[in-house]
């Protein structure tokens, strides 16, 4: 099947710009090196090699792993490791540790490979995304080739996105939001890609004023930044639309970015594992607090712990499970999560908390597991940074929490028992291990952890100590 279109605006990264057809020139050098590879891992820095490396993986029909640019070496290791990627594709001179797999240098290869990729059947796996879970390391999540196309036409039609758009963003090129949004979407709908290297407001400003930016992506974060700096906010004003996702829009944002840029934010809600389900639309209202409604071809309900129904009546709180042609194929390796994560009648379960009203505007009120972490947009495990903690040798026990942050809406609060160590440094000991962006913002030294009779650390009674 074709994923992309072949022609379209050109690709902008941090400054540096291929027209549409260049691209797929260096993406099919990169496809005729890796072809019949089992899967290829790429050095996911926001950059044009970046999205030559992943469109090459498409045209050959080999499953791209995006790793993390500043991951740590114990993450790196478990993606490269569990993955079974082959091959390294970076630009050329990217640093790679003794015994990961050979480099391929995605700028500077033979350009004679074809384009041709034969025909890709839909069910392929397209992307393996490294995601956190609450407990362990991060899972695969096998995402197919049908996925992706389903869920980008299902969004080009809901916010009306055309070949006419330029699109801009600056987020990481390694998840859903930045990679398949941010940069299949363009290459599949035609449009021009402006990334803008990092997702700073002033960055975004500058590519409504001087790139003709239409389209806009950005997680709360950014949002609340740019609300916070009216003349950056005013610049967005000659925009189309601006959308926010990956955790909830504050609703004080949504009112101070409407006032300030004219435009009430189009929120939407997805997952790694579903692609983008709910979203309002460019047509339709747009509602602080809520996400929209579910997107064509996917069905939402609610259920109760107890698994019953919940009514559609606005207010009544359930896990949302979903169900749609764009879900994902399964966790690489581990067939019980997998399982575990579909109701035995075929719904995927999202953990998070929602009500549906009866015109089926979808509200998220929170997740079922406290261990998930939603931090800057980053979906991050307490487990994951427990375990990085633990590795300490000073450290004896330590429990990971979000707590409320303005800035990032939660922020990576640890809780550790130990011998003699500062929190800076345990702090650095994580950034060092693993991403940057997983490190404990705060680090509390604690006497005991609170424990229930069983001996398990009673979270929701860590904020007392
Ligand atoms: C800080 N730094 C350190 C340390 N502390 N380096 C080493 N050791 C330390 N102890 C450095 C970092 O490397 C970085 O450097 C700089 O300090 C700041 O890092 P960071 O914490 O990342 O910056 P931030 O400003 O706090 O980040 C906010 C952010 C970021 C920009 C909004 O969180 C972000 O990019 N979020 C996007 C997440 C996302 O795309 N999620 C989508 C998931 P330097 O500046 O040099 O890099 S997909 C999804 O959720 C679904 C499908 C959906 O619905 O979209
Ligand atoms: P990830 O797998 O990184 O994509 O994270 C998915 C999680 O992000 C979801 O399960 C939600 O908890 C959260 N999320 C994404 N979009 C939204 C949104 N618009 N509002 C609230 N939570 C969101």
């Amino acid at each position: 099947m074709d994923l992309l279109g072949g022609t379209g605006g050109p690709v902008r990264i941090a400054g540096r710009e291929l027209p549409r057809d260049e691209l797929l020139g260096r993406a099919s050098a990169v496809a005729a090196e890796i072809r019949g590879a089992d899967a290829v891992a790429v050095h996911a820095t926001a950059s044009l090699e970046t999205v030559a490396a992943v469109v090459g993986g498409l045209l050959a029909g080999v499953p791209v792993v995006p790793l993390p640019p500043d991951s740590g070496p114990a993450e790196r290791a478990h993606i490269l490791g569990d993955s079974g990627a082959s091959l390294l594709l970076a630009a050329d001179g990217t640093d790679r540790a003794d015994g990961e797999p050979p480099l391929v240098p995605v700028d500077s290869l033979p350009r004679n490979g074809s384009a041709g990729g034969g025909d890709v059947p839909a069910d392929a796996t397209a992307l393996i995304l490294y995601t956190s879970g609450t407990t362990g390391a991060p899972k695969g999540v096998l995402i197919s080739r049908g996925a992706i196309a389903a869920g980008l036409d299902a969004l080009a039609e809901a916010w009306a996105w055309t070949p006419g758009d330029v699109l801009v963003h600056g987020l990481p090129l390694f998840h859903v939001h930045g990679l398949v949004l941010g940069v299949l979407g363009p290459l599949r709908v035609g449009s021009t890609l402006v990334h803008t290297g990092r997702p700073k407001p002033e960055l975004y400003a500058a590519a409504a004023r001087d790139d003709g930016g239409s389209l806009f992506f950005g997680v709360p974060t950014v949002w609340s930044r740019t609300a916070a700096d009216p003349s950056t906010a005013e610049a967005l004003r000659g925009a189309r639309l601006l959308v926010s996702g990956s955790a909830p829009l504050p609703v004080p944002v949504f009112e101070r970015l409407s006032a300030l840029t004219g435009h009430r934010p189009v929120e939407r809600y997805g997952m790694t594992e579903t692609l983008i389900t709910i979203s309002a639309r460019a047509d339709g209202d747009r509602r602080p607090g809520y996400v929209g409604t579910p997107l064509p071809g996917v069905e939402t309900r609610l259920a109760a712990e107890d698994g019953s129904a919940v009514p559609p009546d606005g207010e009544t709180p359930g896990e949302l499970h979903v169900r749609a042609p764009l879900l994902f194929k399964g966790y690489l390796n581990r067939p019980e999560a997998t399982a575990e994560s579909f109701t035995p009648d075929g719904w995927f379960r999202t953990g998070d908390i929602a009500t549906t009203g009866p015109d089926g505007w979808h509200r998220i009120v929170g997740r079922a597991s406290t261990d998930l972490i939603k931090s800057g947009g980053y979906r991050i495990g307490a487990g994951e940074i427990e375990n990085a903690l633990l590795a300490h040798p000073a450290v004896r026990e330590a429990a990971v929490v979000g707590t409320p942050h303005d800035d990032l809406g939660e922020q990576v609060t640890a809780y550790v028992v130990a011998d003699e160590v500062g929190e800076k440094q345990l702090i650095d000991f994580v950034a060092e291990r693993l991403s940057v962006h997983k490190r404990p913002r705060v680090v509390h030294l604690v006497g005991s952890l609170p424990r229930n009779a069983m001996g398990k650390v009673v979270k929701s009674r860590l904020g007392e100590l």
